[in-house]
């Protein structure tokens, strides 16, 4: 019997970590053959506390063989230690009327304080994954306060973006999803994402060449990927969380097996064109469980650099909002 994983999960009562915690406890994530203990950790409010406790119970009551130990806690501290990997779910939604510059600065003093408890008191070979939006830059935050742990370590979560825009190209062409391969979403976790769909193959085809519809691969398809978490909102009345929960399961999955082509959001070393230092989704190949290589050398037409260009300026501004946090 393998160790078990410790696995901190921030907003772990909130809709996507209802949706989430009980695949990891029955081996979605890790496999089925490793134990975990899960560290829940919620915002100090009663109120969460108390779901917290109540989503627990259903823990318990699932009698999940590989759940070894529950940790409830409002304290970072007690959250995050030893974990092996964290996952940044909690964040602060946008109010109405409240600025973007003000939710950047709400949520970077959020994850100023998680990364820096983090980096003191996490497992050494800690991984962290961020969803609480705006993911890459709360991704980006994290990170600036870790001394102990490499950049490399943090990766923010573009998966759900790739799902959906595998879906919509298996749907345009008529296909089984499972024919669609190597769609990759670069940039931000926002509408200006760009997923590059002259390099996915279905069927063994380029994208391309079997959609030969190229208004609607740079028009539609783009629009739709990057406005469907609005489109989910509209129709459910709340965001997406059980499709955000299975993302995160994938998104973890593919970076435990070597060999994996995948996307997600890591700090920029000026591949494509994106600045130094923002985090942006990107193509990756899994060398190692945890470690990855970005996938450098796709070729990039004039309709491409100019969506890569505005999701690398939408990151660079954020970033700008959340300077004077980060020092
Ligand atoms: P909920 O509001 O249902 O849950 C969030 C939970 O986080 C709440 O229970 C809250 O008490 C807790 N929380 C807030 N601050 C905290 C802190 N400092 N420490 C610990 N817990 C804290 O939101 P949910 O629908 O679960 O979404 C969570 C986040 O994921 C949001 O920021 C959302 O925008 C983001 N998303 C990101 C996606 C992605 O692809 N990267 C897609 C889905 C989702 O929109």
């Amino acid at each position: 019997m393998k160790a078990p994983l410790r696995v901190a999960v921030t907003g772990a009562a909130g809709q996507i970590g209802y949706a989430l915690l009980f695949r990891i406890a029955s081996g979605a994530m890790f496999g089925p053959d490793q134990p975990v203990i899960l560290q829940l950790i919620e915002a100090p409010i009663e109120k969460a506390m108390k779901a917290l406790e109540g989503v627990a119970m259903e823990l318990d009551d699932c009698a999940f063989p590989l759940l070894k130990g529950i940790v409830m806690t409002d304290d970072a501290h007690v959250g995050f230690k030893d974990a092996n990997w964290c996952l940044l779910i909690g964040a602060k939604p946008r109010g109405p009327g409240m600025e973007r510059a003000d939710l950047l600065k709400d949520n970077g003093r959020i994850f100023i304080g998680q990364g820096k408890i983090i980096d003191a008191v996490a497992a050494d070979d800690a991984r962290i994954a961020v969803v609480g939006n705006p993911a890459n830059t709360n991704c980006m935050i994290a990170a600036s306060q870790a001394k102990r742990l490499p950049s490399d370590r943090f990766t923010a979560m573009v998966r759900l973006d790739q799902n959906r825009a595998q879906t919509q190209l298996a749907k345009k062409a008529g296909v089984d999803l499972t024919a669609v391969k190597d769609i990759f979403i670069y940039g931000n976790h926002s509408p200006s994402m760009f997923p590059a769909f002259a390099h996915a193959t279905i069927d063994g085809k380029a994208a391309p060449d079997a959609i030969t519809d190229s208004a609607w691969l740079q028009g539609p398809f783009c629009e739709t990927v990057g406005k469907r978490g609005a489109a989910i909102i509209a129709a459910r009345g709340a965001s997406s969380a059980a499709s955000a929960a299975n993302a995160l399961v994938d998104h973890v999955r593919d970076l435990m097996t070597p060999g994996a082509i995948h996307s997600i959001a890591v700090k920029s070393n000026g591949a494509y064109g994106f600045d130094a230092n923002v985090w942006a989704g990107m193509p990756v190949r899994t060398t190692t469980p945890g470690a990855y290589e970005v996938i450098t050398g796709y070729a990039m037409d004039a309709f491409a650099q100019s969506k890569l260009a505005a999701t690398n300026k939408e990151l660079v501004e954020e970033r700008a909002f959340v300077a004077e946090l980060i020092g």
